[in-house]
C-alpha cells in the first residue's frame, strides 16, 4: 500500500455551520482544501479503524471528484469498508437509512442541499455519526478544531473506483461496495407506509399528482417509488434527472424556486395533489390544487393524522419542532396529551430525542419534516405521509388543512429572508436587536404587547449540553411572535431571516391571505429591527 503523508497548512474558515462545511466550489477545489477537512474529520474520530462508512452526495457539480479524493483518504486512514452510492449518489435520507442499516461508524454526505450547484456555485460535506444523523455540535467543534492545527494529511495513490459499477473493489486495504442508492431507501418507506391505499388511489384515474425533483438527488428515487413501485403514470416525476447544477436553478422548494411546479398547481386543471424536493432530498414542500401547505401547519397535520399511517397507528412518543417553525403542531400535541421539545435550528439537535425516544415526528418550518425511521429529515417520506392520509381519508389537501385549522385554529405563518446582506450590516441589526432586549418586555406597540424577548438557548434533556444564541424572539401577549436569525447555510454574506406568526382561533377568520393577515406584524418587525435602514434593503429577497 502506497500511504503518502501531505504536509499541509491549516485553513482558518472550516467551522461547520448549521449542516456541515459549504463553501464556493472554487474554495473547495483549492488545493488541499477538501484533504484537510476530510483528515479533520478523521483526526477528531476515534476507534474507526476497520470499520464501516457510507458516502454519497446530492449529484452536485464535484461530487464525483470529492468521492475519488474521500476514498483515497479513508483507505489510508484506515477505514475496513467504505459503502458509496452507485454514481456517488445518495440522498441525505438514504445515507442515513445506510448508515442505520449496516450499522456504519458514521458517513459523509456531500452536499449544500439546497444551495445552486456548479463551477462556481456551491458544493458542502457534512459528517453523520452512528446513529444516522447530523454530527451533534461537540463532533462539529472537535472538527473544526482539528482544522485549525492541522498539518498533514494521509493519502493512498490508487487508481480511481468505478462508481457507476454495482459490486465490490478495492482500494489498498479498504472494500468499497458501489451500492443501489435508492433500494434500501424504498424499502424502509414501503414498511412505513400502506403501498397498497396509495397505489390504489394513484391507479384509480380520479387522482393527478406532480412531482417536481428540481434536477436535484430524489429524481431516482422518485420515479422509482412513485412511477415503478406505485404505478403512478410515468411522467408524474418532472424534472427527475440529477443534474450537476441542477439544470441552472435552485434546488429549493419553496414557492419562489420551485415555479415550474408552482405554476402546474396554480394553473388551470391543476393535479390534486403536488410536492417537490431540493437538492439533497431531505426538505419537502407540499401543496394542493391551487393550495400551498406551510411546512408548519404540514408537520402539524401529520401528527393530528399519524393514526391513519401504518408506521405510526400505534401512537407517538412525543414531538419535536425547531424554534422558529410555528406553534400549530404544538396545539395538536397538547390536545393528544403528547410532550412537544422546542429546539434550535437544525437537524442534528432532534438526534438524542429520538435515540431517547422522546419524539417520534419532527419538523422545522423550513420545509423539513421527519420520524424516526432515520435521524435525517426526509423529503419524499413526508410526500408519502402525505399520500397515505389523502389515500385514507379521501378529501382534498385544501379541505384537510381547513379542516384542522376549525379543529386547531390557525397559525398564520411567514418567513421573510434577506440573502446576501453584507455581513457587518447584519452583526449590527442583530447587536442592536440584542441590546433592546432588556428594554422589550411590557411595551406596547398598537395593539401589540410585548409578553417576552430573548435570544433562545436550548438544553439537551438527554445530554445537557447547552446551546445559546439560537435566535431573537419576541412574543406578544395575543400568542404573536416574531423571530430574527441569521442563516447559518449560506455562503455568501448574511442572510436574515424574519420569522412572523400570528394565532387565530376564529374559524370565520381563517381564510386571510396570509402576508395581508402578517403585515401588522411584519412592520413591526421592522421598526424595532430597522431592517430596511440597517440592510438597505426595501423588501425581502424571498418570502415563503
Ligand atoms: C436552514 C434552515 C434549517 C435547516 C438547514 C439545513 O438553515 O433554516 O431549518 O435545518 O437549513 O437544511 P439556516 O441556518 O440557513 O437557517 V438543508 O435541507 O440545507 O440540509
Ligand atoms: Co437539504
Amino acid at each position: 500500500m502506497n500511504i503518502q503523508t501531505v504536509v499541509t497548512q491549516p485553513f482558518s474558515d472550516q467551522k461547520p455551520g448549521t449542516s456541515g462545511l459549504r463553501k464556493k466550489v472554487p474554495i473547495f477545489k483549492q488545493p488541499n482544501y477538501l484533504e484537510n477537512f476530510i483528515q479533520s474529520i478523521f483526526d477528531s474520530l476515534e476507534g474507526f479503524s476497520g470499520q464501516t462508512f457510507i458516502l454519497g452526495g446530492d449529484g452536485r457539480y464535484y461530487n464525483r471528484q470529492a468521492i475519488q479524493i474521500i476514498l483515497k483518504m479513508a483507505a489510508a486512514n484506515g477505514v475496513g469498508r467504505m459503502l458509496v452510492g452507485q454514481g456517488g449518489i445518495l440522498s441525505t435520507p438514504a445515507a442515513s437509512c445506510i448508515i442505520r442499516k449496516n450499522q456504519a461508524f458514521g458517513g459523509i454526505v456531500l452536499s449544500a442541499s439546497h444551495n445552486p450547484g456548479g463551477p462556481e456555485e456551491d458544493f458542502g460535506v457534512k459528517y453523520n455519526i452512528s446513529n444516522g444523523g447530523p454530527a451533534p455540535e461537540k463532533v462539529t467543534s472537535a472538527i473544526y478544531e482539528c482544522s485549525k492545527v492541522i498539518d498533514s494529511y494521509k493519502i493512498i495513490e490508487a487508481r480511481n473506483i468505478n462508481l457507476d459499477q454495482l459490486g465490490s473493489q478495492k482500494i489498498g486495504e479498504m472494500r468499497v461496495e458501489v451500492i443501489d442508492s435508492v433500494a434500501d431507501y424504498a424499502e424502509l418507506m414501503e414498511s412505513l407506509f400502506d403501498f397498497s391505499k396509495i397505489s390504489e388511489l394513484l391507479r384509480s384515474g380520479k387522482f393527478k399528482m406532480c412531482i417536481d425533483s428540481l434536477h436535484a438527488v430524489t429524481g431516482p428515487y422518485a420515479k422509482n417509488i412513485f412511477e415503478q413501485l406505485l404505478g403512478a403514470p410515468v411522467g408524474t416525476v418532472q424534472n427527475g434527472m440529477p443534474l450537476e447544477d441542477f439544470g441552472g436553478g435552485h434546488p429549493d422548494p419553496n414557492l419562489v424556486y420551485a415555479h415550474d411546479l408552482v405554476e402546474i398547481m396554480f394553473g388551470d386543471n391543476a393535479p390534486d395533489f403536488g410536492a417537490a424536493s431540493d437538492g439533497d432530498g431531505d426538505r419537502n414542500m407540499i401543496l394542493g390544487k391551487n393550495f400551498f401547505v406551510t411546512p408548519s401547519d404540514s408537520l402539524a397535520i401529520l401528527v393530528a393524522n399519524a393514526k391513519l399511517v401504518p408506521g405510526y397507528s400505534s401512537g407517538l412518543a412525543g414531538i419535536a419542532r425547531s424554534m422558529p417553525t410555528s406553534a400549530a403542531a404544538d396545539r395538536v400535541a397538547e390536545k393528544m396529551g403528547l410532550d412537544c421539545y422546542e429546539t434550535p435550528t437544525g437537524w442534528k439537535f432532534f438526534g438524542n430525542l429520538l435515540d431517547a425516544d422522546k419524539a417520534t415526528l419532527c419538523g422545522e418550518e423550513s420545509f423539513g419534516t421527519g420520524s424516526n425511521h432515520v435521524r435525517e429529515k426526509d423529503g419524499l417520506w413526508a410526500v408519502l405521509f402525505w399520500l397515505n392520509i389523502l389515500a385514507a381519508r379521501q378529501e382534498s389537501v385544501e379541505d384537510i388543512v381547513k379542516e384542522h385549522w376549525k379543529t386547531y385554529g390557525r397559525n398564520y405563518y411567514s418567513r421573510h429572508d434577506y440573502e446576501g446582506i453584507e455581513s457587518d450590516k447584519a452583526n449590527t441589526l442583530m447587536e442592536n436587536l440584542h441590546s433592546l432586549l432588556p428594554s422589550l418586555p411590557g411595551k406596547q406597540y398598537g395593539q401589540y404587547e410585548v409578553r417576552y424577548a430573548d435570544d433562545f438557548s436550548y438544553t439537551d434533556p438527554i445530554d445537557g449540553s447547552i446551546s445559546q444564541k439560537q435566535g431573537i424572539r419576541i412574543g406578544f401577549s395575543n400568542g404573536s411572535r416574531i423571530v430574527f436569525r441569521l442563516s447559518g447555510t449560506g455562503t455568501q454574506g448574511a442572510t436574515l431571516r424574519l420569522y412572523v406568526e400570528s394565532y387565530e382561533p376564529d374559524a370565520n377568520k381563517q381564510d386571510q391571505d396570509t402576508q395581508v393577515k402578517l403585515s401588522p406584524l411584519v412592520s413591526l418587525a421592522d421598526e424595532i429591527a430597522q431592517i430596511k435602514n440597517i440592510t438597505g434593503r426595501e423588501k425581502p429577497t424571498v418570502i415563503t
